[in-house]
């Protein structure tokens, strides 16, 4: 899944597609590389961001979505309003991808109900101005399972049918870098919920991090850390990772595809 943010503010590529046109152009060129969903966001989910308006968000994602569904993409909508969902959806989209799995829009549930569209729902705490104070667990795998079951329970009872319904543990949203390394040695815990898998890595902070650096090594740099945890991603059964840069997670998926043909891949010393 290649990611089109169309904000003037996300926090890894903040701007650079915010022109309509140059989003639809960003959205092909993901799809040429190898991508086979493409996903358009018009809200930034950074810590402290602030919220657009409905009108504002609109007006930010329709006209990407409707162009880029036009020439046959299969389009997602990242929102968290059932409204700006039911727009993309008729504008071509076929997945909503809610980071807030229903929390933030009552309506969002109904909706895709109503709808025969495929659900991501993403473990939440809370918008992004509460979101970091939010990130306390004894366990986090435990809890953000347990959280995320509840929203499939609560999509599941307003009429999304099971095999509609993608989960995603969320990382970065309440989450420290720890407990996003936590999330990814244990994503098998996940995977064998039975429900398809979609994990964000791409670009996050705590990629930035790696070997204890001091400062974080800027954005447009973690993109062979990302490609490592696409790697990881597909080991551990996940369904899609949603990404900026296609060609190195297409790279990592493709060594995955490679060994696997050849059986499990084996840990530990041989
Ligand atoms: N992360 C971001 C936005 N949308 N959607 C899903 N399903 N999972 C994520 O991890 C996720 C998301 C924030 O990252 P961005 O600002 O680079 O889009």
């Amino acid at each position: 899944m290649g990611i089109v943010n169309v904000t003037p503010d996300s926090f890894s590529d903040g701007g650079r597609w915010f022109d309509h046109e140059a989003a639809v152009e960003h959205g092909r060129e993901l799809a040429v590389a190898g991508a086979d969903i493409v996903d358009v966001g018009g809200e930034s989910t950074r810590p402290g961001a602030r919220r657009p308006s409905e009108q504002e968000e609109l007006d930010r994602i329709l006209p990407v979505v409707a162009a880029l569904a036009r020439t046959r993409l299969r389009v997602s909508i990242d929102t968290m309003r059932a409204s700006v969902a039911a727009a993309a959806l008729d504008a071509g989209a076929d997945i909503v991808n809610d980071v807030s799995g229903g929390l933030a829009d009552p309506g969002m549930l109904p909706l895709v109900a109503s709808t025969g569209a495929t659900y991501v729902t993403m473990h939440w705490r809370g918008h992004g101005d509460s979101m970091q104070q939010r990130a306390v667990y004894d366990d986090v795998v435990a809890e953000v399972r347990g959280e995320l079951l509840a929203r499939v329970e609560a999509a599941e009872a307003a009429g999304v049918g099971a095999d509609r319904i993608v989960i995603d543990p969320g990382l970065g949203f309440a989450k420290t870098a720890e407990h996003n390394w936590q999330l990814m040695a244990r994503m098998r815990e996940f995977t064998e919920l039975g429900y398809r898998v979609l994990v964000g890595a791409s670009r996050k902070t705590f990629l930035g991090r790696l070997g204890g650096a001091e400062a974080p090594v800027p954005p447009a740099r973690r993109d062979a850390a990302t490609a490592a945890t696409s790697l990881l991603c597909a080991q551990a059964g996940v369904w899609a990772v949603r990404v900026h840069d296609v060609p190195s997670t297409l790279a990592a998926l493709q060594v995955h595809e490679a060994v696997s043909a050849w059986g499990e891949v084996s840990g530990g010393a041989s």
